[in-house]
């Protein structure tokens, strides 16, 4: 299969320096003290520094050590550094996705079976998360699309809905009531469809580590980071929008859509700049894109839509 899709990225210094702010504030709201929910880490707002031109976001990918360091995985700790001391717990072999719904042919199908059908591409995206940092990833995976003809999409789903495997006793966030396990997501059909839209593997062209989301996650470059679910284990086509974990957590502050917009700010803090991480603490301030600058690519898919209102 042609690659049908090219990034545009170029190279910029990118230092390695992580940072630390988590969404203490949410779950304070939910009743969850720093202390009930185990969290640590600083709370940092929007930090002072001069914002750089948009040619600065231009991307070198970040270190193989921030990618797999600095982590939002609930499942295994609210901490950026608890996916990585935990998530070794999971065991991601055997795997296997279960694909129902409005689909030709549902079933339980081996990751390595997915695998030996699908044209697997590096794609080097920009990772923007709501809370307001930034990286540059390497991934390793394939079209969802290309999935999703494999099964073949019946004419009524509009939807597509993914959940992450749950299972308690190899995840230890999961004590925690901080969202209602297991973690799903879910896209439009058109949206799931985009060529951008990745099922990633890997990083850096190695296998996915697990605090990545190992061994096969969602990647949407243009939305913010929560919608990348991790560690799939079932992908259901539907009719109907399908709930999602950080909707259902938040309902004012994430939407189901989630597009990256640097005009569209959180309740609780701007979205009109991000942090990147490497920069170091008081560097490398930059404008957030417009759909994380793949506007090119997305905007058509939400023509006449009210972005605000459906944030
Ligand atoms: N199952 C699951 N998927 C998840 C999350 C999570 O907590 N659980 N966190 C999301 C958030 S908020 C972000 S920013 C990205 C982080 O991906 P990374 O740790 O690989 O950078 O994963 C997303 N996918
Ligand atoms: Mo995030």
């Amino acid at each position: 299969m042609a690659k049908r899709w090219t990034n545009k990225l170029t190279r910029s210094d990118v230092t390695p320096e992580p940072i630390f702010m988590n969404r203490r504030k949410l779950l304070a709201g939910l009743g969850l003290g720093a202390g009930a929910a185990g969290l640590g880490g600083l709370t940092l707002g929007a930090m002072p520094g001069a914002a750089l031109a948009q040619d600065d976001m231009a991307l070198e990918p970040n270190a193989w050590d921030e990618i797999t360091s600095y982590c939002n995985y609930y499942e295994f700790g609210t901490r950026k550094d608890d996916p990585a001391q935990n998530a070794h717990l999971l065991t991601t072999e055997p795997w296997s996705i279960t694909i129902d719904g409005l689909v030709d042919k549902p079933g339980d199908y081996a990751l390595g079976d997915i695998l030996s059908q699908m044209t697997m591409e590096e794609r080097i995206y920009r990772f923007r998360c709501v809370e307001a940092w930034s990286m540059v990833v390497p991934w390793n995976g394939f079209e969802l699309a290309d999935l999703l003809d494999m099964v073949g999409v019946k004419p009524e789903a509009q939807y597509v809905a993914f959940e992450t495997v749950y299972r308690p006793e190899e995840m230890p966030g999961t004590r925690y009531p901080v969202l209602d396990w297991p973690y799903v997501e879910g896209l439009r059909l058109d949206e799931a469809r985009n060529p951008l839209t990745l099922m990633a593997t890997g990083l850096y062209g190695k296998p996915m580590p697990n605090q990545n989301g190992a061994p096969i996650r969602l990647v949407v470059p243009w939305k913010y980071g929560y919608k990348s679910i991790k560690s799939i284990v079932r992908i259901t086509l539907t009719d109907k929008q399908p709930p999602t974990s950080w909707n259902k957590a938040g309902p004012s502050e994430y939407g189901f859509y989630s597009n990256v917009n640097p005009e569209v700010d959180h309740p609780r803090w701007s979205q009109a700049s991000e942090r990147k991480i490497g920069g170091g603490l008081f560097a490398k301030k930059v404008p957030t894109l417009m759909f994380n600058g793949y506007e090119e690519e997305v905007a058509a898919l939400y023509d006449g839509m009210d972005l605000k209102a459906n944030h």
